[in-house]
């Protein structure tokens, strides 16, 4: 796992002051150019830089890592002051990114700033007191990022870099990065025919290749069997609903800034779904229900579009156009917390068996005084938060706590993880919501024959298939367990003069039992094609040659083992099956 380096006090010292250098660095290399802010963040440090005309390209970092180690060299001390609000808007009268940052202080805040040599800059602080402090950092990447992340601002140049305390821990931490990029799910993705994008379609829109719907169609078909051993009852519905349909839910007016556009067709306003609720939401409404019935658990495979922005979009894992393993649990206020803990406990089980064990629970709670995106009933608020955090603690599950983060309808807990590049992200997710039962006039009939409005549960186990996906390839390195593995059976044959015959009788016996195989009868050398095999992480590979033909039996390799083995086929079907959850 890689370090926080926001959260460490010591790096986050050191990569700040590093900011700080990079900085002096760039001034000296390109004397116009002015920053905007360099903060320290999770994976080092960043700053944002106007460069005017000029353009710093990945190529141009060595040359300011050369100059940011030359001034550490020289060893200048860092030294603090602190300045009244006049005295800073004097001190940076020509810069308008810091005259921008002072003017947006109030006038209570002391305004310190740090000077090393012949730099100055604007800074909260602490710093280390030299330069000659810095000395394992390295530069990253450049890219450009809007003046304070809105489009319609000019564009600055990014650089991002990173600082340690001495050489072995930098190393490691390249070392790592380096890893990341290899089980980027983008790289794999395509290396193994997984998905693809095309300018055509559009961005954030993956089109699921081969490879990629029969890992889709495993997903599917395992969380199927267990939602139904559960007791969940799964549904089709349209991904189009009416813009009167997303008024009522609620969704039009909190949520559409993340939706598509509306489309008129006659007289009738559509959109694409962002959202499965309030479909479900009709289908529950669709007959009377006695308190008897519940809990229902309405579930659906279901597509919805969401705006992302493009600069926003990445791989499977963060699209417009996505797939949730959804469902909505219609339960009575009673029901709440067996039925919170049920999914709970089906989130951890599937972790389990996915081997996923770097996670987090986060409690995703509303912002008290964000009054637009969430409605505005501080009991019912309260009452549902409470209820999250009463069932964790009976689970004993560790969670932190997220505020600004619950859906517009109520609280969450979030599963986050952290892929191999970019911030982390949620994966699983279960929500508690006393509203859109409300607006949607849902109702049962209790216990004394009165009519009682249901509370919802919204949960999704994978989240979405995209992302989860996404996950799945970075966990594994492309190296797919046997059951979900688009390929499960690579069958060589060493001669295809002389075992060509018996690979397609075994091939045939591999396909007869359900199996996915491939029969790699290509005229290369058999070392070759095993290499091959190695490379595409085929879980099994079959070498077939004529010991296997006199002896009616087949050799394999298992992916990530040098060892060959000879069973008979019955045997090695065995083995396999064992293997398919
Ligand atoms: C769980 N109404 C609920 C549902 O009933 C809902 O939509 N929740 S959600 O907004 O949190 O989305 C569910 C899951 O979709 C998230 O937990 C996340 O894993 C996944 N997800 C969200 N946005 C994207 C996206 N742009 N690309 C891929 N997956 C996404
Ligand atoms: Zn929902």
């Amino acid at each position: 796992m890689l370090k926080n380096i926001k959260e460490d006090s010591n790096l986050n010292i050191i990569n700040h002051s590093c900011a700080h250098l990079l900085a002096q660095a760039v001034k000296h290399l390109y004397p116009k150019a002015l920053f905007w802010v360099g903060p320290v963040i999770e994976e080092g440090f960043y700053y944002d830089i106007d460069l005017g005309a000029d353009v710093i390209k990945d190529t141009d970092l060595e040359k300011i890592e050369k100059e940011m180690k030359k001034i550490a060299k020289d060893g200048k001390r860092i030294y603090r002051e602190e300045l009244t609000k006049e005295e800073a808007l004097e001190r940076f009268k020509n810069d308008p990114y810091k005259i921008d940052l002072i003017n947006n202080m109030d006038n209570a805040t002391v305004i310190s700033c740090y000077t090393q040599g012949d730099f100055i800059d604007l800074c909260r602080g602490p710093h280390v007191d030299s330069v000659k402090l810095l000395k394992h950092f390295k530069l990253l990447k450049v890219s450009g990022a809007y003046f304070k992340g809105d489009s319609k601002n000019k564009m600055l140049q990014r650089i991002y870099g990173v600082c340690f305390e001495n050489e072995e821990d930098l190393k490691e931490h390249l070392n790592y990065l380096e890893e990341a990029k290899l089980r980027d799910h983008r790289k794999i993705g395509k290396e193994q025919e997984i998905y693809m994008n095309h300018d055509l379609v559009g961005a954030g829109m993956p089109l699921w290749l081969p490879n990629g719907a029969i890992i889709r169609k495993q997903l599917e078909n395992y969380i199927y069997k267990k939602e139904n051993k559960l007791g969940y009852s799964h549904v089709y519905t349209p991904c189009v609903g009416t813009v009167d349909l997303y008024k009522t839910s609620g969704h039009w007016d909190h949520y559409k800034e993340n939706m598509f556009p509306m489309m008129k067709i006659d007289e009738e306003e559509f959109v694409l779904r962002p959202m499965n609720c309030p479909h479900h939401m009709l289908i529950y409404k669709n007959k009377l229900h006695s308190y008897r019935d519940l809990p229902i658990r309405i579930g659906e495979f279901a597509t919805d579009f969401r705006y992302e922005a493009s600069g926003a979009v990445k791989g499977l894992e963060r699209v417009r156009c996505m797939c949730q393993n959804d469902a909505h649990l219609f339960v009575t206020p009673e029901q709440i917390k067996d039925e919170f803990k049920q999914v709970v406990t089906l989130i951890l089980e599937v972790y389990k068996d996915f081997g996923i064990k770097n996670y987090k629970f986060r409690l995703s709670l509303r912002d008290k005084e964000d009054k637009e995106k969430y409605f505005d009933d501080d009991e019912m608020w309260n009452n549902a938060e409470n209820k999250l955090r009463e069932v964790l603690d009976e689970l004993k599950i560790p969670y932190f706590e997220a505020i600004g983060e619950a859906a517009f309808y109520g609280p969450k807990l979030d599963v986050e993880v952290k892929p191999a590049v970019g911030p982390e992200v949620t994966l699983s997710t279960c929500q508690l919501d006393f509203l859109l039962p409300r607006r949607f006039e849902l109702s049962y009939i209790d216990n004394n024959g009165d009519k009682q409005v249901p509370v919802v549960i919204h949960r999704a186990i994978f989240g979405t298939f995209d992302r989860f996906t996404a996950f799945i390839i970075e966990e594994t390195k492309g190296a797919f367990p046997t059951w979900l593995a688009p390929i499960q059976i690579n069958v060589i044959p060493v001669n295809n003069e002389f075992h060509l015959d018996y690979a397609k009788k075994i091939y045939s016996k591999l396909l007869e039992n359900n199996f996915r195989a491939n029969l790699d009868n290509r005229e290369e050398k058999v070392g070759y094609r095993m290499r091959e095999s190695v490379i595409k992480k085929y879980p099994y590979t079959l070498i077939l040659g004529q010991k296997e033909v006199d002896n009616n039996t087949i050799s394999y390799r298992k992916q990530g083992n040098e060892e060959t083995v000879t069973v008979s086929i019955d045997e090695f079907i065995n083995i396999i099956k064992k293997e398919i959850i």
